[in-house]
């Protein structure tokens, strides 16, 4: 049997032949699998979605990170062993006999169970950290989340300072399909512009005025579901400054692939500028507004909107529908 086995060029397992093969295979996939994680880890990391702007995104690149690296050696090994019974162990042109039966092999089935139990459980318990430690997934965190940036947000927040006590407050506005923004820390301006300081925590306040929309800031690895008279929150520090953009996540009607804009996360300078000439800018709008709210009446918005329609304003105080859009109701 040994000596059929050998003749068709597959090694039996324990020959001689099967060992030499065994450690050649080991050896390489050693080597290649150093240099795979290196090369996963230090040089294609840095560069893998959705990068650094915020800290949140840093924490899901980081995630990502890993799970290549991880990842790397068992895909390694697949192609290897696959390139190598392809090279080395095919049958020889002419031979129809078949090979050597194989019943069992404890040390092979005791490895896998091991090897594949210590790789899934392990990523469970790293993924069940990311998610509840840093937050790391950047997602919605709900109305009373649990806050992570060691600084509780104020629910009285009338102003905003840079590195002080009351984090910033931003709040999204998803509309069909539009995005806007509300600033109620400073009078409450509602713009279709998205800015945020450099380095400062940020709270996003989201929220829908008609269906379920989901807030995407890519660059930022922020994303939360906006919901009608729901109030769902999401925080990040912007770590960079430079533009990102935004996006619906949610499929929510005809125009939804163009329901997206950019952002921009500028200087604590350039922000508080900017606050502060939108402010006066709006300010005719923002008295027209509903009252700051962390959730709209869609029915009510509706009058609202018709009202700022018939002034000429395209402010999303409600049913923001642009006059030139053909899709408006
Ligand atoms: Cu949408």
């Amino acid at each position: 049997m040994a000596a059929d086995a050998a003749s068709q060029g597959t090694p039996p397992a324990g020959s001689r032949s099967g060992r030499r093969d065994g450690l050649w295979l080991l050896v390489i996939w050693i080597v290649l699998s150093v240099i795979g994680c290196l090369l996963v880890g230090l040089v294609w990391g840095p560069h893998l979605p959705p990068g650094d702007q915020s800290n949140t995104a840093a924490s899901q690149q980081f995630d990502i990170t890993v799970l290549g690296v991880i990842a790397t050696p068992v895909i390694i090994g697949v192609l290897l062993y696959f390139g190598w019974a392809l090279a080395f162990w095919r049958q020889k042109p002419g031979d129809e006999t078949d090979a050597a039966p194989i019943h069992g092999n404890t040390r092979v089935q005791v490895t896998w169970i091991t090897v594949t139990s210590a790789i899934v459980l392990g990523l469970a318990v790293f993924g069940t950290y990311e998610l509840i430690a840093p937050a790391g997934a950047g997602a919605g965190q709900g109305p009373q989340p649990v806050f992570n940036h060691g600084v509780p947000p104020a629910a009285s927040d009338t102003s905003w300072s840079p590195n002080s006590n009351n984090i910033l407050q931003v709040q999204v506005i998803g509309q069909q399909w539009a995005w806007t923004y509300r600033y109620p820390q400073f009078g409450g301006f509602e713009t279709t512009q998205l800015v945020l300081p450099v380095g400062q925590p940020v709270q996003f306040n989201v929220t829908s005025l008609d269906v379920i929309h989901s807030f995407w800031a890519y660059q930022l690895g922020v994303k939360a579901d906006a919901n009608p008279l729901v109030n769902n929150i999401a925080y990040t520090t912007p770590e960079h400054t430079g533009q990102f953009v935004v996006r619906c996540a949610e499929l929510c009607g005809i125009w939804h692939g163009a329901m997206y804009d950019y952002g921009d996360v500028v200087s604590v300078t350039d922000f508080l500028n900017w606050t502060h000439s939108t402010a006066i800018k709006l300010a005719a709008v923002t008295k027209l507004l509903p009252p700051y709210a962390l959730t709209y009446d869609p029915t009510v918005l509706a009058n609202v909107g018709k009202v700022n329609q018939a002034l000429g304003l395209t402010s999303a105080g409600g049913g923001y529908y642009n006059p030139a859009d053909p899709e408006q109701p």
